[in-house]
């Protein structure tokens, strides 16, 4: 798999090389990244990448441009034909885990972070397939959203995650897919006067994995009951879970 990254801030991208999942993921030839700046294909002395907004108003726009040109550089430098090409906006559809999936299967992506007020409408008409958002909030450009997208991409990647890791992708966990995860605990037994649920020490496998579907199903109910709907609708809640489900609104 292959990214490329159109960024004013070619240096934040470090990260995603270097650190952690993603980083040995790199270094295992598991997938390549390459930064392309829009400043190194402006076309004037002092390399503006950006200008005041027609019609007035706050703030500056990206020009469509260096922009283009930086993701035809991209395009000119892979050798599939025709990527997909992500805009980074909040006007964007919302990133979810299936999209990371589909796109752990496919070729990889080139992904546009825009900094300022946002990038000229000519250049999305002309050159931008995909726009997505990561959430219902402003940042101050593209970058950690791209940064985003990729570590939940790559960490879907066959081998990109040692022995302990994988845990958390196998069948067992599919019956998880959709709510949220139950909570955690290590040493020591007693924190602070709080001892870990009684549950959890049992040994008894069965109880454990009961005790956190549990857990998973009574927290989603909680904070997210639009997954519980979600679940419900695609048929991943056994009937187990549904008298669980009822048992907690009757109390
Ligand atoms: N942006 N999800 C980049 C976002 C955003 C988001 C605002 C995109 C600023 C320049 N992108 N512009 N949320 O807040 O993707």
């Amino acid at each position: 798999m292959r990214f490329d990254v159109v960024s004013l801030f070619p240096d934040i991208f470090e990260a995603v090389c270097k650190y952690g999942v993603t980083g040995r993921a790199h270094t295992q030839g598991l997938w390549q990244l390459k930064v392309w700046n829009p400043r190194d294909f402006t076309q004037d002395v002092h390399r503006t990448v950006d200008d005041r907004p027609y019609g007035g108003g706050p703030g500056m726009v990206m020009m469509a441009q260096p922009l283009e040109d930086a993701v035809n550089a991209a395009r000119a430098d892979r050798t599939d034909e025709t990527p997909p090409v992500w805009l980074m906006s909040p006007t964007g559809r919302c990133f979810d885990q299936k999209m990371a999936q589909e796109l752990a299967l496919g070729p990889g992506a080139i992904l546009i972070c825009g900094r300022y007020e946002g990038v000229d409408q000519r250049f999305i008409d002309r050159c931008v397939t995909h726009e997505v958002s990561i959430g219902d909030f402003v940042l101050s450009g593209g970058e950690i959203p791209a940064l985003a997208i990729m570590d939940s991409a790559v960490r879907l990647l066959p081998g990109a995650l040692n022995d302990k890791e994988s845990a958390l992708q196998d069948s067992f966990h599919d019956t998880l897919t959709g709510l949220l995860d139950s909570p955690h605990f290590t040493r020591p037994e007693v924190y602070q006067g709080q001892a870990v649920p009684s549950e959890l020490l049992s040994g008894h496998h069965a109880n454990i994995a009961l005790w956190r579907r549990r857990q998973s199903l009574a927290l989603t109910m909680a904070r997210r009951p639009d997954l519980i709907e979600s679940a419900r609708q695609a048929g991943r809640l056994s009937k187990s879970d549904e008298a669980f489900l009822a048992s907690l609104t009757k109390n």
